[in-house]
């Protein structure tokens, strides 16, 4: 990690208590987290131990079968798994829940000593113009403007990031072979599921039209945005700043050019879900296999509470 870019101020907390982790500076954390490799952030708990018990499985790795897979820190919040080299860890909904969540494992890994982590998130999305089930890599995050900028109120003036994401990180996953679509293309990050995302389907009337809609789909489209979520533009920043590279890794639930209901049976959107996993996994086991530094643990750590 470059520490060049952290904050220096955290030089005078005698503990750093990272609060919404139930975890602190005092603890052991680098013969938990030291060997950290990977950092895969989904929204929900649920996802986060699922990922979690696939690393095992694909990587080999013995889980305790007396307790199972146990998350490490407090869970009402977030919930947090180390499986070999990689993290699993949910990050809730939205920009400001993603930022804790961010500040949080940075300042942890930096504690832990952790050398060169990766961080990806991977998450679920509205395609624009993009079959249900298909895997959206992304090249680079706009926000509801359609512009490559993060912006941050802070001392009661804007501040702008760009969001530009790891270029070699996006060309490794797509280089995966699936059996499922994945794509190359822009993410728009909002701060609203509704009418941030120009639905219809919202409690309140909409103050736009469909034809407007149309409209702004045809530009979205043009200037290559190929999916629709509520963490990119955040999650791009914060990386770009912490100079940690990023990737975004988004399955596709429904075409927004075909509706705003996510109504899928329940265990197709688990299916679309799982591809955007399994293409993640794949790259895991891949880079894993490719550099032998990785194999660093040899068991799930299963932390007790
Ligand atoms: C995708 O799905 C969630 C909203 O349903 C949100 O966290 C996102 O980015
Ligand atoms: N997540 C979103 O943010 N939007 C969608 O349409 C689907 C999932």
């Amino acid at each position: 990690m470059d520490i060049s870019v952290l904050n220096p101020h955290l030089q005078d907390l005698p503990v750093d208590y990272l609060y919404h982790l139930g975890l602190d500076s005092t603890m052991d954390l680098k013969s938990i987290f030291g060997d950290t490799k990977f950092v895969c952030m989904g929204g929900s708990n649920e996802r986060a131990k699922d990922f979690a018990e696939k690393t095992a499985e694909v990587l080999g790795l013995s889980i305790p079968h007396n307790r199972g897979l146990k998350p490490i820190g407090k869970t009402d919040r977030f919930s947090l798994y180390k499986v070999g080299p990689v993290i699993s860890v949910s990050h809730g909904m939205g920009m400001p829940s993603m930022s804790i969540l961010l500040n949080e494992i940075t300042k942890l890994l930096h504690y832990a000593e952790c050398a060169d982590p990766l961080f990806i998130r991977i998450g679920t999305s509205g395609g624009i113009g993009v079959k249900p089930g298909s895997v959206v890599v992304t090249e680079q995050a706009v926000n509801a403007e359609l512009e490559p900028v993060f912006e941050h109120v802070m001392l009661g003036s804007r501040k702008y990031c760009s969001t530009n994401v790891d270029a070699l990180l996006a060309a490794q996953l797509l280089n995966i072979k699936e059996s499922f679509p994945v794509v190359l293309g822009k993410t728009m990050g909002t701060d609203d599921f509704y009418e941030g995302q120009a639905r219809f389907d919202g409690a309140l009337d909409p103050p736009y039209s469909p034809k407007e809609r149309e409209l702004f789909w045809k530009l979205a489209h043009l200037r290559g945005v190929r999916n629709i979520e509520m963490e990119s533009t955040m999650f791009a920043a914060f990386c770009s700043r912490a100079r940690i590279p990023a990737g975004i890794v988004c399955a596709v639930l429904l075409d927004r050019l075909k509706g705003d209901q996510v109504n899928d049976p329940p265990s197709q959107l688990a299916q679309y879900s799982d591809n955007a996993q399994k293409l993640v996994l794949d790259f895991i086991v891949h880079q894993t296999l490719s550099s032998p530094s990785s194999k660093t643990s040899t068991t799930a750590y299963a932390a007790t509470r």
